[in-house]
């Protein structure tokens, strides 16, 4: 069991800049920082003079994701590779401000324990907070750990936000360089794995008296738009078995999605209506036309995928019942991104080293930035307890123990790659 000093020592480090981070936000009563805006980047900055202080080298990239990097201590059998440890600055609208912050405070926070320790490591590290993982100004996720693994699509630059601001201009205006992008990418034989640390975001390790758990999976999960035009009339006039009301057909089929979701009893499966808005929109209206978000997740792929044909179907029968006309559009799909052996055998170590007892293992319903960075390297997760399970919601809160235990065992997992490389 880790020294408790040294965590709790850690932890209120944790929390003075989780909290320093939490004060940059777009709106003064809550905390929404978005992709590509002036919050973004000045918490990219404090990001980034922190990691300067660690005695990192700092740089940001093309596209406003914070580079800080560390050579190698000694040389090793991997000759010259990097470990990359990150996670997302960004956050939903009146978010939590552990969800991804919280990864990128105990990166820097264990790198400085090791460096504190004078430990003289075999690989690089770079670390990293990426500026959009949660895709809620634009439709897709995960923009800047693409770029970093490579498989960025520069289509996405052309899509828009509410206010009709491309990613290219944003990303200009920021300071980012679209056209600069692709060279951004890691090479594959430089890398030698990706860690995260990141909240549970759920009850289990809270459930089990547990401060920390290792990752086996990222879920499957898909996002889709769905539009529903019916017909606008006079609410006053318009009898009731005559009406093609857009937002009673969209409310059936939301109800209808919450019924198919719940049906399953083995596959995780969930389905979530975010986003609804009703057209035109005014209250003595028959609404003629009604666009829905859709965010399906499920242990396996094929769960999933029979899940969103199951939620088709049924939406084409209130389609022709209602008389309405709609589109389902399939915006984005993640396949599941199982962790990689030797980075989830060095989460299983530091965890369990710092807990004095074997850490569980557990799937992450929720996405990362691994579901990218998995097409580069090796990828694992920590999960750190958080309460309630609660996520995406101000509620969101995690003792300063369990962050002092996360960099704790962040530091043991580095330690153990290091001994795995020794040993190669
Ligand atoms: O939606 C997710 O799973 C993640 O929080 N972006
Ligand atoms: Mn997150
Ligand atoms: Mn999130």
């Amino acid at each position: 069991m880790s020294d408790a000093t040294a965590i709790r020592a850690a932890g209120t480090r944790a929390q003075e800049m989780i909290d320093a981070l939490a004060a940059i936000s777009a709106d003064s009563d809550r905390l929404t920082r978005l992709y590509l805006t002036p919050e973004h980047k000045r918490a990219a900055e404090l990001a980034g003079t922190w990691m300067e202080q660690a005695g990192l080298s700092v740089r940001m990239d093309a596209a406003g994701t914070m580079r800080g990097s560390l050579p190698p201590g000694r040389p090793g059998p991997s000759g010259n590779k990097s470990l990359l440890i990150g996670s997302h600055i960004d956050t939903v609208i009146d978010g939590g401000r552990y969800d991804g912050n919280l990864g990128v405070v105990v990166g820097l926070l264990a790198i400085e324990a090791l460096k504190a320790r004078g430990e003289a490591l075999p690989f690089g590290i770079e670390l990293l907070a990426f500026g959009d993982e949660e895709g809620v100004r634009y439709p897709i996720t995960l923009t800047s750990s693409a770029v970093a693994a490579g498989v960025f699509d520069p289509a996405a630059l052309d899509q828009s936000d509410r206010s009709g601001v491309t990613m290219r201009e944003a990303l200009t205006a920021f300071g980012g360089k679209p056209e600069a992008l692709a060279g951004e990418a890691y090479q594959a034989d430089s890398v030698l794995g990706y860690l995260e640390v990141h909240i549970e975001q759920g009850p289990v390790l809270e459930r089990t008296g547990a401060p920390l758990g290792v990752v086996t999976a990222i879920a499957s999960q898909s996002r889709h738009r769905i539009r529903i035009k019916g017909e606008a009339g006079h609410a006053g006039t318009v009898p009731m078995p005559m009406r093609r009301d857009a937002l009673v057909a969209a409310s059936e089929l939301i109800v209808g999605i919450e019924a198919i979701a719940r049906k399953d009893r083995k596959n995780s499966l969930v389905a979530t209506v975010g986003e609804i808005e009703a057209l035109p929109g005014a209250s003595n209206v028959i609404p003629a036309e009604v666009r829905l978000s859709l965010d399906v997740r499920a242990a396996t792929d094929e769960a999933r995928r029979d899940a969103v044909a199951t939620i088709l179907s049924f939406a084409r029968k209130t389609e022709a019942v209602r008389q309405v006309a709609l589109t389902f559009e399939t915006v984005l799909e993640k396949p599941v991104a199982t962790c990689g052996p030797r980075m989830m055998a060095a989460i299983q170590e530091g965890a369990s080293r710092v807990m004095g007892k074997p850490a569980q293992q557990l799937l992450s319903g929720a996405g990362h930035d691994g579901l990218s960075m998995a097409h580069l390297a090796e990828y694992g997760m920590m999960f750190v307890r958080c309460r309630g399970g609660i996520s995406h919601n101000p509620a969101e809160f995690v003792t300063v123990d369990d962050m002092g235990a996360a960099v704790e065992g962040l530091v043991e997992a580095i330690l153990a790659l290091a001994r795995q490389e020794a040993a190669r």
